[in-house]
């Protein structure tokens, strides 16, 4: 496969001014016809006329309005064309009902939609598909469908066909077609200039009563937008629609928004805390890449950190304001660590903005997004709230309506606040997590941090700009120095505190300033201290963490018992009533097998699947048998009287209850899961008791009667099949994903479900590493299977395999081989090719 690199970027030869579109639409025949504007770009190369188009049958071509014969090839075509100005049309036929990649125009459940980023749009017409022609679209829909959506406002429509018109130029990522038997749950906006909005959200017939959460999220997103960022809305009308085949969760097209139906149905029974609390994020996500993303856009594929990790930013700070700060912070950095450390540190690695691919969907990262919103949180912790605020007016002003890169955007921070952002650039280019060690002095009243940085596995790698926020307590836990924000720019430096009474605890890197790992030895004593009274609550957490991680590895290592002055101290915070359920729940939840796994080998311990499940389990059990006298009083309090609301307060209650009752179930066997089970009401209370149920091996009649309850809903059934594989003990995981791959509803091509069994099987740690390679086996034979029909949805599951050399030497010949037996495969799509070479590389 051919590799694209950034330094080879060059602007294309001609601006469209206008794209006009109609679809015929027939599921194994569609009909595309375009009729595009054409005028030569002043300063662009002198180049040949080429349009992208991948499986499209050419029905005609003309060139103002003469028929011309183009030389095709299976990436496009190519003409001679005038020297100035021309039209050119093409009529285009192709099968959306056979597309089973999900990209482009395809059918989901009788229902046409499209996904065209990044590079889908060329499966639908001959264009030249790149984010830096940006064009106006007038789109004509024929069929018989009763709902056809496109981009922008409605523009006329009438017996078997409507039209849209996108005022705003756009690139063809961007487009997007649905047209289907729908119906829509309305709201409307009205903006901050007092402009009228119509809302929509439309669905299949049976799912109007899961929309409302979806339609409050919106709505709050829009508010949000406009009170924060000064961002109002720009088309008459926002349209999101819910598919159930989608390869990711959800898609920012302009004016109408496609979603993963699991990313933005809900309703209480069938949804959990935790997906209203994502379908809130997600709905904000795609509505805030109206302006990051759509008004401004990337210039091409290598700066695609521009549009997600901004918007991703802008989504958390969306989701602190309208929840916990600190819990979303913990939550956040929790993911980063499962999600991007290990991808940033292993055979996947890649800047933030890297600089060449060849399949680009292969790049839509953790490192892209969430360390690409790290990289602007720490933008914002340099120059501080009001200069980023004024530099992000300035952005908008400067760039609305461009195609943009990464030097755009740092230049509007150093124009607007003079300060130099060479050293900073660094994030954008330098692949790897960067390691943080730390020292310490006393003398005289002054307190000295030392602190120096590396990068491991990056020779090359230059000093960072690293905002170190730090703050100091006193021996009696009262803070003595508030936070402050250290700015660490060479590869060691100290910082000192000066006019102390008694020498002082640090509490370094408070709220994850930076995106690095902290090393620093630092006593038992010392973290039981900070735990106890750090006014910072990521730094509590962490503390916790850091004894828990250091408890399960002396386990695993020494053979040690669970540390007994550790649970003294975490039960003095779970127990704490004036602190937040959702904090104490988080407090609760030890680290996982993976990121314990991540621990030791960054010690130099080679991971042991079955010893660290075994410890994880011995802990649990310790925990519940020395808590038992109040576990069950705690929970109990946890309950929740008021009806069901997805909001912080509630959801945080029940998130501690689900923590104690997992422990409980330890002592009880299950009666009071099942109790739970039995009696509830909604899915965050059913699901938490049904996987307890799973974890005690007590769940048979549960199980039944919840498939037998949850039989036609589609979303509730993924929950069925996921909770089996990921909560069974890891000596069943496999035979239960290989059983459920032959159960009657096991619908291999639907990605929510194919995820549902192999993403929970590569969940549980031990069960997918087993000893014998099962594990590894059925996953490889599945992503076989699946290449053929869908390479996007088959290449990102690959990614379970980036830790794979921190195994053992069995394991990894026994991981190895299945990657090259994937490898292997004739016929293997660029995506999975691009994957596994990466991955053994
Ligand atoms: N921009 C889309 C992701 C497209 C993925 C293409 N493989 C969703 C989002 O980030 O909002
Ligand atoms: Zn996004």
């Amino acid at each position: 496969p051919q590799t694209i690199y950034l330094e080879d970027y060059t602007p294309f030869g001609w601006r469209i001014a206008e794209v006009h579109l109609t679809f015929r639409l027939a599921p194994h025949a569609t009909r595309v016809l375009s009729r595009i504007r054409f005028d030569p770009a002043p300063d662009a190369p002198e180049q040949d006329f080429f349009l992208h188009g991948e499986d499209l049958t050419l029905i005609r071509a003309a060139i103002d309005g003469a028929e011309i014969t183009p030389a095709l090839s299976p990436q496009g075509l190519r003409c001679a064309v005038p020297d100035g100005s021309f039209t050119f049309e093409t009529e285009v036929e192709i099968a959306p009902a056979a597309n089973t990649a999900l990209e482009g125009l395809y059918m989901s459940n009788g229902m046409y939609c499209t996904q065209c980023e990044a590079e889908g749009f060329r499966k639908i017409t001959y264009y030249p598909d790149r984010p830096d022609v940006m064009a106006t679209f007038t789109v004509r829909i024929e069929g018989t469908e009763p709902v056809k959506l496109s981009n922008g406002n409605p523009g006329g429509s009438g017996n078997g066909y409507a039209e849209w018109h996108d005022p705003w130029p756009k690139p063809a990522y961007l487009f997007a077609l649905v047209a289907g038997d729908l119906v829509n749950h309305p709201g409307s906006f009205t903006t901050m200039s007092g402009k009228e909005v119509a809302l929509n959200i439309w669905v299949r017939p049976g799912d109007e009563n899961k929309c409302a959460w979806g339609m409050e999220s919106l709505i709050a997103s829009m508010r949000w937008d406009e009170k924060v960022y000064g961002r109002e809305y720009d088309l008459d009308v926002f349209n999101i629609v819910a598919v159930d085949d989608f390869n990711m969760g959800a898609m920012e097209n302009k004016g109408l928004n496609v979603f993963n139906s699991s990313c933005v149905l809900a309703s209480p029974e069938t949804s959990t805390d935790a997906n209203f609390e994502r379908i809130e994020a997600i709905i904000a996500h795609e509505y805030f890449h109206n302006w990051t993303g759509n008004r401004i856009t990337c210039r091409d594929w290598f700066q695609l950190c521009l549009k997600e990790g901004l918007t991703v930013y802008r989504d958390s700070q969306f989701t602190s304001d309208m929840r916990s700060p600190e819990v979303k912070r913990i939550g956040d950095v929790i993911d980063l660590r499962a999600r991007q450390f290990p991808e940033d540190q292993g055979p996947l690695s890649h800047p933030v903005r890297p600089e060449s691919f060849q399949e680009i969907n292969n790049f839509y990262t953790a490192t892209v997004y969430e360390k690409g919103a790290e990289v602007i949180g720490m933008l914002k912790r340099l120059v501080g709230d009001d200069a980023y605020a004024k530099a992000l007016d300035l952005y908008f002003d400067r760039h609305d309506g461009q195609a943009c890169t990464i030097e755009d955007w740092l230049a509007v921070f150093q124009d607007s606040t003079g300060r130099d952002l060479t050293q900073f650039k660094r994030w954008y280019s330098q692949p790897g997590t960067p390691h943080l060690s730390v020292t310490e002095d006393w003398q005289d009243g002054t307190f000295t941090l030392t602190f120096a940085q590396h990068t491991p596995g990056q020779q090359d790698a230059q000093p960072q700009v690293l905002p170190i926020a730090v703050g100091l307590l006193g021996p009696n836990g009262d803070e003595v120095a508030p936070t402050r924000v250290l700015e660490m720019t060479e590869t060691r430096q100290s910082f000192a505190f000066d006019g102390l009474g008694a020498r002082p605890v640090p509490s370094i890197l408070r709220g994850f300033s930076a995106p690095v790992v902290l090393e620093r030895a630092t006593s038992a004593s010392e973290k039981s201290f900070l735990l106890a009274h750090d006014t910072d609550a990521f730094n509590r957490w962490e503390a916790n963490r850091d004894l828990a991680r250091a408890c399960l590895e002396a386990m695993v290592t020494e053979g040690t018992e669970p540390d007994d002055a550790w649970l003294g101290a975490l039960e003095q915070v779970v127990r704490d009533d004036t602190l937040d359920p959702a904090f104490r729940a988080l407090m609760l939840a030890l680290p996982t097998q993976a990121e314990m796994a991540q621990h030791l080998h960054a010690n130099g311990v080679t991971p042991d699947p079955d010893a660290l499940y075994a410890a994880s389990e011995s802990l649990r059990n310790a925990m519940a048998a020395r808590w038992s006298g109040w576990l069950g009083d705690l929970r109990a309090a946890c309950t929740v009287d008021a009806p069901y609301d997805p909001g912080a307060g509630q959801s945080g209650k029940r998130a501690l209850g689900g923590a104690l009752l997992a422990l409980l179930t330890r002592l009880d066997g299950g009666a009071a899961a099942q109790a739970q089970f039995d009696a509830a009401d909604n899915m965050t209370l059913q699901l938490g008791a049904l996987g307890c149920l799973v974890q005690a091996g007590t769940e048979h009649a549960a199980l039944a009667r919840f498939a037998e309850q949850w039989r036609g809903d589609r979303l509730v059934m993924d929950k069925w099949f996921a909770l089996q594989v990921a909560a069974t003990a890891p000596e069943n995981a496999a035979t239960r994903a290989e059983a459920l791959t032959r159960h009657p509803d096991f619908d291999w091509k639907n990605p929510n479900r194919f995820r549902a069994v192999f993403g929970s099987l590569a969940m549980n740690h031990a069960g997918f590493h087993a000893r014998d390679g099962r594990g590894y086996r059925l996953l490889a034979d599945w992503l076989i299977r699946l290449d053929e029909k869908n390479p996007q949805t088959t290449a990102r599951m690959c990614s379970v395999f980036q830790t794979w050399r921190r195994y053992d030497n069995a394991r990894q010949a026994l991981m190895k081989a299945e990657l090259e037996r994937l490898a292997a495969k004739p016929g293997l799509s660029r995506d999975v090719t691009e994957m596994v070479t990466r991955l053994l590389g």
